[in-house]
C-alpha cells in the first residue's frame, strides 16, 4: 500500500492546508515515496480508522497517526538512518516552539486575513460547515471576522513575522545551515498563503521571499504541485 498522506483538497484539486504541507515537506526530507490522497473537510470522518478529526493523516503500513507534529515524529523516529527533521533532541524542542509560535502568531491572524478566501474556494459540500464551524469558534459571523480592508489584516501578519525575518540574517535557513522541520512549519503557512489569495504577504523586498524561493527551489516535487487556485488549474 506504501505511504498515503490524506490532504484537504478544495476546489480544482488544489492543496491549500498549512498543516498538510508541513506534512509533505517532512516526507519529502525524508525522501520517502508517498502519495497524497485527497479529502475534504467534511471527508475527514471517513478517513481511514474514521476517528481523525482534522487532516493531516498518515497512513503507513496500516499504523495511522494524525495531527502534523505527530507525523512529524512518527516520520523522525521511525526512519532515523534517513536525514533528521530535527536535529536531536534540542531540535526537536525547538522546533515544537517555532511550531506553537507560529499557530499562536502567524496561523490565527492568517486565517482572520484569509477566511472569505477560504469560505469561497471550500468544495460545495463543505460550505455551510465551514461558516458554522468558523464562526462558532470566532463568535462572530465569517463577515464580521474580515470586516474593513484586507490589507489591514495582511499587515498584521507582515509585521508577525518579524522574528523570522531576524533569524535569516544570522543564517541561510530558520534552522541554520540547511532547512529542517522548523522552516517546513513556517513554509506550509505561505504555501496556504501563495495558494489561496492575490493578496501579497511577502513583499520583493522581503528577506522571507528569497528563503521561500530557496525552499521551493530544495523541494522541486512541492513547487510543481503548489498550484494557485486563482490561477486556475
Ligand atoms: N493540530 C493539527 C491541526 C490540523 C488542522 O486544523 N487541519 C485543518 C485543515 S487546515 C482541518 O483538518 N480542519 C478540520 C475541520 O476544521 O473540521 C495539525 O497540526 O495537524
Amino acid at each position: 500500500m506504501g505511504v498515503i498522506l490524506h490532504d484537504l483538497a478544495v476546489q480544482d484539486d488544489v492543496r491549500l492546508s498549512p498543516y498538510c504541507w508541513r506534512a509533505r515537506f517532512a516526507l519529502e526530507h525524508k525522501g520517502l515515496s508517498y502519495r497524497t490522497a485527497a479529502t475534504c473537510f467534511t471527508g475527514i470522518a471517513s478517513i481511514a480508522d474514521g476517528k481523525q478529526k482534522t487532516v493531516p493523516v498518515l497512513e503507513d503500513g496500516g499504523r495511522v497517526v494524525g495531527d502534523s507534529w505527530a507525523i512529524a515524529n512518527y516520520l523522525e523516529d521511525t526512519y532515523p538512518e534517513r536525514p533528521s527533521l530535527f536535529g536531536g533532541e534540542v531540535g526537536r524542542a525547538h522546533a515544537l516552539f517555532l511550531q506553537n509560535w507560529v499557530t499562536t502568531a502567524v496561523l490565527r491572524p492568517s486565517l482572520k486575513a484569509l477566511v472569505l478566501d477560504v469560505y469561497g474556494s471550500v468544495q460545495p459540500q463543505d460550505r455551510d460547515y465551514f461558516r458554522t464551524s468558523r464562526e462558532q469558534r470566532f463568535g462572530m459571523t465569517l463577515e464580521e471576522i474580515a470586516a474593513g480592508p484586507q490589507e489591514e489584516r495582511v499587515a498584521v501578519v507582515r509585521t508577525a513575522l518579524e522574528p523570522l525575518r531576524l533569524q535569516l540574517k544570522e543564517q541561510p535557513f530558520l534552522s541554520g545551515g540547511n532547512p529542517m522541520y522548523a522552516d517546513y512549519v513556517v513554509a506550509g503557512t505561505f504555501m496556504w498563503w501563495r495558494g489561496i489569495t492575490r493578496a501579497q504577504l511577502l513583499t520583493r523586498e522581503d528577506p522571507l521571499t528569497p528563503w521561500m524561493e530557496r525552499m521551493l527551489a530544495l523541494y522541486p516535487a512541492i513547487a510543481k504541485e503548489s498550484r494557485r487556485l486563482w490561477d486556475g488549474p
